[in-house]
This record gives structure tokens, C-alpha cells and sequence, in this order.
């Protein structure tokens, strides 16, 4: 499915644009399915190591995990897509209906871009209940997350819930227009956040959507996660994709081929190898920032 001409111009206009209903439940289940079957491989290692009493088997995915992590909070360390190496997630990363969308503003010679993830924001009813897992990532701009030397890269996110995104359940808030002035000011303090005396005076939008659609942001669009108040997990995934042979702004970790009109054989379609990239570059000691500040 690509954009319509109406989509496009609202992304180019207003830094961010909404493309609702995009997947099918289809298209996620795949995804789903390994997640959950992640986790029962985990609960199962940490129950037989005594460090988790309750195994929860009867639980949804969308609640699963959260009383798991309340037993011990180690099962959800490092659950993320580099960690994982899901070959379902390695399929979605290639979805052809994501792609098109993605053709529609980067054209036709596309990389995946290593700097994503799969986040599972746990609900939280507020003071006097102990938080766990992910903090509210704070506002920013993903420029801050890139190195400086891909500054004249396009690259763009692509954030999609595995759930209905709502103000409850924790949707991203985002400042609609504010990427025309570049790239503002971060600080480490508090999270890779916007200066807080250069932020905008911008009212942010609530960017709700149904499960199966897309949040598409211009890097210099800043946003923020906000607190998930309902008694199910958050899950979502925030991909970003850039021109091939544009930086990636983490040239350290490994971006791949995803699709090519000019050199179609370029395209990264074996599974093995790329989980050999991820492990190499993750092998290696970390010797770059990840964000810019
Ligand atoms: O998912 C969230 O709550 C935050 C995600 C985010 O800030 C991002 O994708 O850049």
C-alpha cells in the first residue's frame, strides 16, 4: 500500500503523518507468535533457575509479560529486535506493504536502518505502584540519536503499535510543523532530550491510532512517549529507513539492502546473515556514541 499524494503532502507539510490501517492482524501475527514464544522460553530457563515462582502460561501477549516482569524484572532485559533475532521480525522488517509505504517517501532504492526497536511500555497506575521496565522517552528529535555526519540523510521513522495506540495505553505525542527549524539542542540530562529553554511552544498532537497502522516522523519532528494507564502492554515497534547509500547514522551497527529497482540482487533476503551482522557489530567493543549528546 502506498501513500496517497494527500498523505504525502501532509507528511512533507506537517513532519509527521498517519497512515492508519496499513497491516492486517495477518501481517502481525507472525511477529506475535515468536514474541510469545520468547518469552516461554525465558520464563521457562528463569522457573527452572527459581528466580520466577508463577509462569502465567494462560496469560495474553498483551499482559504476559508484565506479571512475569513484576516476579523478576530479568526476563525483560535486552528484549530488543538486535537481541532477539527473530526471523519472523527479519521477515516484518521486509514487509512488502511497509516498503511501499516507505517507497512513497524515500523512492526506490531503500535501506533499513539499524536503529530500531521492539518496546514494551508497561502499564504504570501512578504513584505508590512500583514502575517497571522502560521509562517515557522524553522530548527529542531521532536526529538526536544519529551521529552528525549523516546529517544530510533523510532518514525517517516508521512507529507502529502491536495494540491500539491511544492517549491510555501510552501514545507518542508529537510537535506538528517544528522540523522546518532543524536540528534543535539535546542534553543528556533526563534522557537524550531537547534543551528544555529551547523546546518549542508548539501544542503537541496525540498521535492515536488502531493497531496495524503507522506513525511516520521527519527526524527533526520532536516527540515523546507518554505514561501507558491501562492494564495492557504497549507494545510497538519503531523502525526508521534511509536512501541506500545515504549514512545511517550509526555506521557502526549494520544497515541492510531492503529493496532496489537499479540492483534488485543487492537486496538482504538471507535470515543467517543477518543475524552474523548484528552479532559482529554488538561483539565488538562500543567505541562511538549511539546518540549525540
Ligand atoms: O515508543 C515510545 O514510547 C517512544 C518511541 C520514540 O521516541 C521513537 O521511536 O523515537
Amino acid at each position: 500500500m502506498s501513500l496517497s499524494l494527500n498523505q504525502i503532502i501532509d507528511f512533507q507539510t506537517n513532519g509527521y503523518v498517519i497512515a492508519e490501517d496499513v497491516f492486517t492482524p495477518a501481517d502481525w501475527q507472525p511477529v506475535i507468535d515468536e514474541i510469545e514464544r520468547i518469552i516461554s522460553a525465558r520464563a521457562v530457563i528463569l522457573h527452572a533457575e527459581g528466580k520466577l515462582p508463577e509462569l502465567h502460561e494462560d496469560e495474553p501477549f498483551e499482559r504476559r509479560l508484565t506479571l512475569l516482569a513484576r516476579q523478576c524484572p530479568e526476563i525483560a532485559r535486552q528484549f530488543d529486535i538486535m537481541f532477539l533475532l527473530g526471523p519472523a521480525m527479519f521477515d516484518f522488517l521486509r514487509n512488502d506493504k511497509l516498503l511501499s509505504v516507505v517507497e512513497s517517501l524515500l523512492g526506490r532504492e531503500l535501506s533499513c536502518n539499524p536503529i530500531q526497536h521492539l518496546r514494551h511500555k508497561m502499564p504504570w497506575k501512578g504513584e505508590g505502584e512500583q514502575p517497571i521496565g522502560m521509562e517515557n522517552v522524553p522530548w527529542h528529535q531521532d536526529a538526536a540519536v544519529t551521529s552528525d555526519d549523516s546529517e544530510a540523510s533523510e532518514i525517517i521513522t516508521f512507529w507502529m503499535s502491536l495494540v491500539d495506540a491511544t492517549a491510555e495505553t501510552g501514545c507518542m505525542e508529537i510537535m506538528p510543523e517544528v522540523f522546518k527549524a532543524g536540528y534543535l539542542e539535546h542534553q543528556a540530562e533526563g534522557g537524550t532530550t531537547i534543551v528544555p529553554t529551547l523546546l518549542p511552544h508548539v501544542k503537541p498532537i496525540k498521535a492515536e491510532c488502531r493497531k496495524g497502522s503507522i506513525v511516520i516522523m521527519n527526524k527533526y519532528t520532536p516527540h515523546r512517549g507518554t505514561t501507558n494507564r491501562s492494564d495492557i502492554i504497549r507494545w510497538s515497534l519503531d523502525l526508521r529507513y534511509h536512501k541506500t547509500g545515504a549514512r545511517s547514522g550509526r555506521n557502526f551497527h549494520p544497515s541492510f539492502v531492503v529493496r532496489s529497482a537499479a540492483n534488485p540482487d543487492n537486496v538482504l533476503t538471507d535470515y543467517n546473515e543477518w543475524c552474523r551482522l548484528w552479532k559482529e557489530a554488538l561483539g565488538k567493543p562500543a567505541t562511538q556514541k549511539a546518540h549525540r549528546v
